[in-house]
């Protein structure tokens, strides 16, 4: 009988073992800093009478545009379930969410959208968005890493998202060193997304930064060294 249990436990611990060697769970949003400056950095949406607006809270100070966040590395790693394969060989960060500033009441047919206006982003570089929500896993209100969908979110300027008005973490991705930053306007529709012009909306942008992969710095020094190394031969050739 304890033989049997022994042999049961020791066969779950070396299955969670091969487990967590193979894949892990992506870090949750406030765990997304590629420099330790962690922590959520909330964009708080509030409804004051017909006008929307849109402060970035950066604890301790706040400032207006948000200063960058950096990525983190997603290289060389593997996310599950395989819904996060999407942060995979690439740099990411979540600390950006969506949050009211205060109680956001509109009436029932009346739904505040988030459209995305316009990137910024090194020539060449891939700039994604997925639908992440809430790191507090809540199973009545669905809510938490379970229930995020993962799916392409703002893909191309005009692309609207109909927020529900709870805590709202996004992933976002880049794929080369560089600064990114990308602009949204948050204003109030109806149920389908078409604008309620009564409401004046709200605009933010969310900045980020990719520093180069140690790897790449590597490649980067070698390639230094070996312009210096190619200049001194050519030196010692002329002399
Ligand atoms: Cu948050």
């Amino acid at each position: 009988m304890r033989n049997a249990l022994l042999k049961v436990s020791m066969g779950v611990v070396a299955s969670l073992l091969a487990s967590a060697s193979w894949a892990v769970a992506p870090p949750m949003p406030p765990a997304t800093s590629g420099s330790g400056d962690g922590g959520m950095k909330h964009a708080l949406v509030s409804v004051t009478g017909t006008t929307v607006s849109v402060h970035i809270s950066e604890p301790p100070a706040d400032v207006a545009p948000a200063s960058p966040v950096v990525m983190t590395s997603g290289h060389g790693v593997d996310y599950a379930p395989g819904k996060f394969d999407v942060l995979e060989g690439v740099s990411f960060n979540a600390q950006y969410g969506w949050l009211p500033g205060s109680a956001l009441t509109l009436p029932a047919d009346r739904a505040i959208w988030i459209e995305r206006t316009g990137a910024m982003q090194p020539a060449g570089s891939a700039f994604h968005v997925y639908e992440g929500g809430m790191g507090m896993t809540n199973d009545a209100l669905m809510e938490g890493m379970p229930y995020w969908t993962m799916d392409e979110i703002y893909a191309n300027d005009g692309d609207q998202w109909q927020w529900d008005g709870r805590m709202q973490h996004d992933y976002y991705t880049a794929d080369m060193p560089g600064s990114y930053a990308m602009s949204f306007r948050v204003y109030v529709g109806d149920l389908t997304g078409a604008e309620d012009v009564t409401y004046t909306p709200g605009t933010a942008t969310l900045q980020f930064r990719v520093v180069p992969e140690p790897a790449t710095w590597a490649l980067a020094v070698l390639g230094v060294a070996g312009t210096l190394a190619r200049r001194t031969l050519g030196r010692r050739r002329k002399s």
